[in-house]
């Protein structure tokens, strides 16, 4: 059986989010008394609950990236769940992540970045635990947290910086900005600032895949689609119809909620019928999985499993990534609204420190060799900001070029020519 593999991962669903430690201000609106027993739409994804492997035990303090290994592996011999290379680049993945993301405060703060930036700390986990194991043809759909998504597939720092900057070496040549990472080559299909909209577009994606597979008869055509969003996104329509055709016309997607348990300053337990996101893939027919965001090890056996389920054309699934974001919404956003004891919670469940920590432990690297990739990620880091500082800003005629509304729409002026050909056009509307 496909998912037979996975069944340890896939089995014992959890508590409603934080029900154990409710979040701030909130008492839970709903407390379910025990968890679902119902996993998948089918009978053959009833996974039964294995009682000495309970991947979705919550912990409430410290750190529990080894858990799920200690779990697994048995005294003696058992092998670890990751090689020494397959750590070390989630490792590195991460601390990109997080130091690209620590950068980018700081020149939001000089002033070298424009509009609104929101901020990934916290949630690498997610990114790396599921990004590293696509190929090249594969597809990310982001929201406007999107930076580290388009680093972990691939993209250069250097262009996602200079994107930031607004400058013509970035990603969308300055022209998207920090909500709007795009690249062609990387398949990184977007973030996208009105939340839900990235949900149809990855789902158009997949649907791109299955038809070049089924329809235009290119049989090794296996490319999934990973759609990243957020917890409040998923009580928009377009998360509902989208689940609704994936399931339908077994896409080969997967929806990666990463639920961070707040959308700006709403909580999510006051927002959703049902705070368990993860039932909402069961309704239409999909697998729906809970999964320690701030684990990325755990993040990546799940993920290993959705994302092997797609490409064997056995259609999508739902992930739900219990994660914290270690910042506020944006840099725009002072962060007064959640409890100082809920993030300290999660800062101690900090996912690179236990990636660090189980590596250190299980010997599989030393606490040099993970210097040594601090130091060398500092680098490209200073240099992505060198790179983007440098870089030309855009020509003004730029702005005209890819948009949807034809320039010549401005009308014709008093000297009889288009508006938009008077060199003066664009002249006050961007910094350039
Ligand atoms: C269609 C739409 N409605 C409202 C907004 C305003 N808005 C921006 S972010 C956000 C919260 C989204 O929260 P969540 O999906 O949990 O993502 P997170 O920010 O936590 O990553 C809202 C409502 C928007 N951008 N688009
Ligand atoms: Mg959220």
């Amino acid at each position: 059986m496909a998912f037979s593999t996975a069944t340890a991962y896939f089995a014992p669903q959890p508590f409603p989010l934080n029900t154990a430690s409710p979040r701030s201000h909130d008492n839970p609106l709903i407390t379910p008394a025990s968890a679902s027993p119902f996993f998948g739409s089918t009978p053959k994804l009833r996974l039964s609950p294995s009682p000495k492997f309970n991947l979705h035990r919550r912990s409430g303090s410290g750190v529990s990236v080894s858990q799920v290994v200690k779990e697994k592996k048995p005294k003696s011999t058992r092998s670890l769940l990751i090689t020494k290379d397959e750590g070390l680049e989630l490792y590195e993945d991460m601390v990109l992540g997080r130091a690209f993301e620590d950068m980018c405060a700081q020149m939001y703060y000089r002033g070298k970045m424009f509009g609104f930036v929101h901020l990934y700390n916290g949630q690498e986990a997610v990114s790396t635990g599921f990004i590293k194991l696509l190929k090249q043809q594969d597809s990310v759909v982001s929201t406007y947290r999107d930076h580290v998504h388009a680093l972990s597939k691939g993209v250069p720092a250097r262009a996602v910086m200079s994107e930031l900057f607004g400058k013509t070496t970035g990603c969308c040549r300055g022209q998207g900005g920090s909500m709007h990472m795009f690249s062609r080559e990387h398949n990184v299909l977007g973030g996208f600032a009105f939340i839900g909209e990235g949900i149809p577009v990855a789902t158009g994606a997949a649907f791109t895949s299955k038809y070049t597979r089924e329809v235009l008869k290119e049989v090794d055509c296996d490319h999934v689609t990973l759609a990243f969003f957020g917890d409040g996104t998923c009580n928009n329509g377009q998360f509902f119809e989208c689940l609704n055709m994936a399931a339908l016309w077994k896409l080969p997607i997967v929806f990666v909620v990463e639920n961070n348990l707040w959308a700006i300053g709403m909580s999510h337990l006051r927002s959703t019928s049902d705070p368990q996101i993860y039932n909402k893939g069961p309704a239409f027919g999909m697998p729906g999985i809970h999964v320690d965001g701030m684990d990325v090890l755990k993040v990546r056996e799940v993920a290993k499993e959705a994302i092997a389920r797609a490409r064997r054309g056995e259609g999508p699934t739902l992930v739900e990534c219990e994660t914290y974001r270690f910042r506020g919404h944006s840099l725009a956003d002072p962060d007064e609204l959640r409890d100082p004891a809920e993030k300290e919670r999660y800062a101690a469940r900090d996912p690179i420190k236990a990636l660090k920590k189980y590596i250190i432990e299980s010997n599989l690297a030393s606490e040099a060799e993970l210097k040594a990739i601090d130091k060398k990620i500092d680098e490209v880091v200073e240099d992505a900001v060198e790179f983007a500082d440098e870089s030309p800003v855009p020509p003004r005629s730029q702005l005209l070029e890819n948009v949807f509304a034809d320039p010549k729409g401005f009308g014709i002026g008093p000297d009889g020519r288009y508006r938009c050909a008077d060199p003066k056009f664009t002249e006050g509307t961007a910094h350039v």
